[in-house]
């Protein structure tokens, strides 16, 4: 297939890139011209009310609903609510209302680690519902009730979406731990949700290696008393610990349970899950989102964002342990009735063909994956993309971090073959979907920008002191009204959530993110403006590092900041000053790496770790996290001003031992 003619076309300024629409996409898009967006986008901005209430009808209601929203954003006083009257349940959308038309129909292909060993198995939506019913009975059985928070800690198994879909039949909000953390940040989401149930498995297996999931989980719980029932789903039958009165057996306990199960009615602002992210200060925090919202926002994204059509495959290569997952493997595709690949493997295990073997092998019509992996893959080289085929596919999306336009054009012509047009989503856990991106067959995509606000959006770029910017400019991102699928609380913290949120800009929901508005609206993000950063696309938060390390009992001091990796987007820079009688060595630092991997999960791992017998710090004692993050990015020209340094003689000495490091 020709690659498409980069084309620069009048009506968009400047010497970019732009790529528009082809003919052929548009005549089937959902949305198909800029003119439609434009005027679709207005009316959801200038009519919220009439423009979401007509959006809710995509979904089933026990209910009906009389109020379509009730939002106060001042900042002492923040409250959200949508639907308030309606009553709904979001298993039900996602699976039992599809049971009369599409119970034959696939709606999971799961697609195991190691394609030579094991085979993909497709499961139906009856086939679901039966799953999920029996993992609903298995709850209650187990004494789950409707409002008990339910921890789960599994692998890319098709469990893990039974049991967040069995947790919302039956009114308990999930709280999903990434399978990737270490047994402590499981034991600090337990503690923070009060969770007394926890769903884990024996091993999860990526590539080659296994991960010990019981075993961290039972380490874990040493320190959650609380926790009365722990449900072990067999994946590679490998040798665990036992305790027995606590542990129990999913296969086991399926054979004493039966497949009906009926679906609990929830109200619109009942919670449905707890999702954990790192915050720039202190411990993670439990976004709180709620149901009914929630189930219209993610489905009306799902089906726009990627122009789904019935009858797609949808592949989303997220693990269900974050945002994307949730909102796109779990409950947006689902509710819309699609067919799914399911993935428990990774982009380059046999080999780096991987992603495209599975695209051929199911194929694959929209493919939705992270910047990290497609700047990985394409250090492989262009041959592992060329001896496959691809033509199923029709949407590619990226979603995580911005995405240089290098790895985005590599996407576009060597993955695309020049005809697919790509999505880069920009949102974040507390938006539960997407919020900004170009929608495919109706903006020309800029490589790099996450273009157009979604309907129902509305972008605010101000300056630090929350001056409003108008027209082409660079400033902090933030919304200013509400939306369906916004979290509503940080979980039992709700002044944490005003104060993270609505605080620095009254009236508006803070975004956390810098970015730049171009002359034609497009918005293209900075990067956070915050102490978090963004590893693979996995938030983390620097004060969570920094604490992680002077936990050591030889470190005196941290402070941790971010560096370009080119794979990665951002790595790890940590500033490391030892106790007074304790020599920097090697040994120490291959520990330390170590250590914060034990404490948080090997997504935290360090990338450097730089020894320093002092850090540059201002005369009231704060670090000048500007000027570290300089030195560990390389760039010592252009420090700034370090006059109002206690000592400015730290930044030479950092310096040179930089420059000694690489
Ligand atoms: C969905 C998700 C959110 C943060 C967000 C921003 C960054 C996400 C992006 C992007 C540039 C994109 N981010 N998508 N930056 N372009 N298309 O990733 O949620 O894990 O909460 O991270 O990720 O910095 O604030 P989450």
């Amino acid at each position: 297939m020709a690659e498409q003619d980069t084309k620069v076309t009048a009506a968009y300024s400047g010497n970019e890139e732009v790529y528009p629409p082809s003919d052929s996409f548009r005549s089937k898009a959902h949305v198909a011209s800029m003119e439609e967006y434009e005027e679709m986008w207005q009316r959801s901005v200038d009519d919220p009310e009439s423009f979401w209430r007509e959006k809710a009808d995509r979904i089933d209601w026990f209910e009906p609903f009389e109020t379509v929203k009730n939002v106060s954003y001042e900042p002492r006083n923040v409250s959200i609510k949508w639907y308030e009257e309606g009553v709904l349940n979001a298993c039900y959308n996602a699976v039992d209302r599809h049971l009369d038309e599409r119970a034959d129909q696939t709606a999971f292909i799961y697609e195991p680690n190691d394609p030579n060993t094991e085979e993909a198995q497709h499961i139906t939506y009856a086939e679901l519902h039966e799953n999920v019913c029996k993992f609903a009975n298995i709850l209650k059985k187990n004494g789950v009730k409707k409002g008990d928070r339910v921890t789960i800690y599994l692998p890319m198994i098709p469990a893990a979406a039974y049991a967040m879909l069995a947790c919302a039949r039956i009114g308990a909000p999930h709280s999903v731990v990434f399978a990737g953390f270490s047994p402590d940040s499981l034991s600090d989401r337990i503690l923070d949700c009060e969770s007394t149930f926890l769903i884990t498995a024996d091993e999860g297996v990526r590539a080659t290696k296994t991960v010990p999931l019981k075993e961290n989980a039972d380490q874990a719980l040493e320190k959650c008393p609380d926790v009365e029932t722990v449900l072990v789903v067999q994946r590679t039958g490998g040798d665990i610990d036992w305790t027995e009165g606590r542990d129990i057996w999913y296969h086991e306990e399926l054979s004493t349970v039966d497949a009906e199960c009926e679906c609990e009615p929830m109200n619109a602002e009942d919670p449905l899950f707890i999702l954990y992210t790192s915050g720039s200060t202190g411990k993670p925090k439990g976004v709180l989102h709620t149901t009914g919202g929630y189930c219209v926002f993610t489905s009306l994204t799902h089906e726009y964002v990627f122009d789904y059509h019935e009858g797609d495959v949808f592949w989303c290569t997220a693990d269900v342990g974050w945002i994307t997952g949730h909102s796109y493997i779990v409950y947006g595709p689902l509710i819309n009735g699609a067919t799914q690949v399911f993935f428990e493997g990774t982009p380059t295990y046999p080999d780096a063909s991987r992603l495209w073997d599975v695209v051929d092998k199911h194929d694959v019509n929209i493919f939705y994956t992270a910047p990290t992996a497609i700047r990985a893959l394409m250090r492989q080289g262009d041959e592992y993309v060329e001896k496959t085929d691809r033509s199923s596919l029709r949407v590619l999306g990226t979603v995580g971090e911005p995405i240089n336009p290098e790895a985005w054009r590599w996407y576009y012509n060597k993955v695309g073959n020049g005809k697919c047009p790509i999505v880069d989503t920009w949102w974040q856990t507390e938006t539960g979907g997407i919020m900004i991106t170009p929608l495919p067959g109706a903006v020309a995509q800029k490589p790099g920008a996450a273009s157009k606000p979604f309907f129902g959006i509305q972008p605010e770029v101000v300056d630090n002191a929350g001056n409003i910017q108008e027209g082409a400019c660079e400033g902090v991102l933030t919304i200013a009204d509400s939306w369906p699928g916004q979290m509503r609380t940080v979980y039992k913290n709700h002044e944490r959530f005003q104060n993270t949120y609505f605080s620095q800009f009254p009236g508006k929901y803070f975004t956390g993110d810098g970015c730049r508005r171009d002359e034609d609206g497009y918005y293209w993000i900075t990067g956070r403006v915050d102490d978090v950063l963004n590893v693979s696309g996995h938030r983390i938060g620097t004060a969570e590092l920094e604490s992680a390390l002077v936990a050591h009992d030889q470190v005196a001091e941290a402070a941790v900041v971010g560096f370009p990796h080119e794979v990665k987007g951002q790595g790890i820079y940590a500033y490391v000053t030892l106790l007074k009688d304790v020599d920097p060595s090697e040994e120490l630092r291959d520990e330390l790496v170590q250590y914060v991997r034990e404490h948080i999960g090997p997504i935290a791992k360090p990338d450097f770790i730089q020894f320093t017998p002092s850090l540059p710090k201002t005369r009231s004692g704060k670090i000048m996290r500007r000027i570290i993050r300089k030195i560990a990015a390389g760039e010592f020209d252009d420090l700034g001003d370090t006059s109002t340094l206690a000592d400015p003689g730290v930044v030479e000495e950092l310096i040179d031992e930089r420059k000694g490091m690489s």
